[in-house]
């Protein structure tokens, strides 16, 4: 999730498009540090960006004159390509982080032209990289109702379209020393980063168990009692640097936790998609922002709100076994894939749990629920998947 007050944004949802700005209220109101001894060490520097607030002007200051030096520490590997040419077999499944430096082939479109006059139809001109349209299990979702809306015109089905999560699509301003703290984008979404005018940079970290163990640490913080260590530190030996020129495309799987910082003024444009290959995760990270609203709700110094969430991940939970999942296991009931993410879904889904804005009732989630037992074949545990006969996976295009 991303943290409002350490990253400086503010975020505006103009209809589908999310427009999420950077800016510094607080430039100007700390007092100037040091920052001219030229014989600074690693650990020295490391020591003194840990204390400092992060994102104010200190830290920036500090950060920005050792951060290519000393914030390049880690093996994550990540591809470079000279553009989205055969890229759906490049990202092949998609475990590992690839940047382009051209868009060409990656089927997206980012218009040349964003600025005052053009905004109002940014939402329409941007086209989405086809392995976003391939994937999202949101697009999936859109599809399949879209679809039966056509048919029937169900009141109820409209309002599902409408309210369907959308965050494909953002457009990203920020200002030159713009700092966004560690983190991994909300429910786990995998995401798409292209940098239109600027550079940008990430420091990344791989969601090993590990890692993933000291994130939720981190991230259950209560604000009024003194936080652990920063992040940055603990897991300084393994950020990776990866800096994003104007004209290139990020593409990051699922958990990779990163913070991000801004050299110049910059705009992007971006999404974050749900994936089934993910799924596990996505109910971690999920699992772990509901827990921190819960923790917030009932402390008087809130740290985060639903809009620092996926909102909306459990109504899209629902339909996707729903409108997809169940459809699909009448279909193919031997498929493994299909098997495994009923398994998840059994496993994580509660018919008891509210959410704001339910798209279903606690009978209709049960009914989903039975539904859902009804077709799976009987898997008593993993290890009996692994043995049945089971289908190769075919991927389905949409
Ligand atoms: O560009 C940034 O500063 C932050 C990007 C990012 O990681 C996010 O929006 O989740
Ligand atoms: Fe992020």
């Amino acid at each position: 999730m991303r943290q409002m007050e350490e990253s400086n944004m503010t975020r505006i949802e103009p209809m589908e498009l999310e427009i999420v700005s950077h800016f510094h209220p607080e430039a100007g109101y700390y007092p100037e540090e040091d920052t001219t001894s030229p014989q600074m060490t690693k650990e020295e520097w490391l020591e003194k960006i840990s204390k400092l607030k992060k994102g104010a002007l200190p830290f920036i200051k500090l950060f920005e004159k050792h951060e290519e030096e000393y914030m390049n520490n880690g093996s994550v590997r990540f591809h470079i390509w000279e553009d989205g040419t055969g890229y759906l077999e490049k990202l092949g499944d998609f475990s590992e982080i690839h940047l382009f430096k051209k868009t060409k082939g990656l089927g997206m479109v980012i218009p040349e032209d964003i600025g005052f006059e053009t905004i109002g139809k940014l939402d329409e001109a941007v086209k989405l990289p086809h392995f976003v349209l391939l994937n999202s299990m949101i697009r999936r979702l859109e599809g399949i109702i879209g679809d039966k809306f056509m048919e029937s015109g169900s009141e109820n089905l409209k309002k599902k379209l409408e309210s369907m999560p959308s965050y494909m699509k953002f457009l990203l301003l920020s200002m030159k020393n713009s700092y966004t703290d560690v983190h991994i984008d909300f429910s786990a979404t995998s995401v798409f980063y292209h940098v239109h005018t600027g550079r940008k940079i990430f420091y990344v970290a791989p969601p090993t168990e590990e890692n993933l163990k000291a994130y939720e640490e981190w991230e259950r913080w209560e604000k009024g009692t003194e936080r652990e260590v920063w992040l940055g530190k603990k897991l300084f030996d393994q950020w990776t640097r990866i800096e994003i020129s104007a004209g290139q495309t990020l593409m990051m799987p699922s958990g990779f936790i990163h913070f991000v910082f801004t050299p110049e003024d910059c705009v992007v444009i971006g999404g974050n998609f749900l994936l089934d290959r993910f799924l596990k995760l996505q109910f971690r990270l999920s699992k772990l922002e509901e827990s921190c609203l819960e923790l917030y709700r009932t402390s008087p110094t809130g740290q985060i709100n639903e809009t620092h969430t996926f909102e909306g991940f459990r109504n899209v939970m629902w339909a996707t076994i729903e409108f997809y999942l169940i459809p699909q296991l009448i279909e193919n009931p031997k498929k493994k894939e299909l098997i495994e993410m009923g398994m998840i879904f059994l496993e994580e889904m509660n018919a008891g749990q509210r959410i704001s804005q339910d798209w279903y009732s606690e009978e209709e989630k049960k009914a989903i629920l039975e539904k859902l037992k009804g077709v799976m074949p009987r898997v008593s545990n993993r290890r009996h998947l692994e043995n049945l006969a089971l289908e190769p996976v075919a991927k389905k295009p949409k």
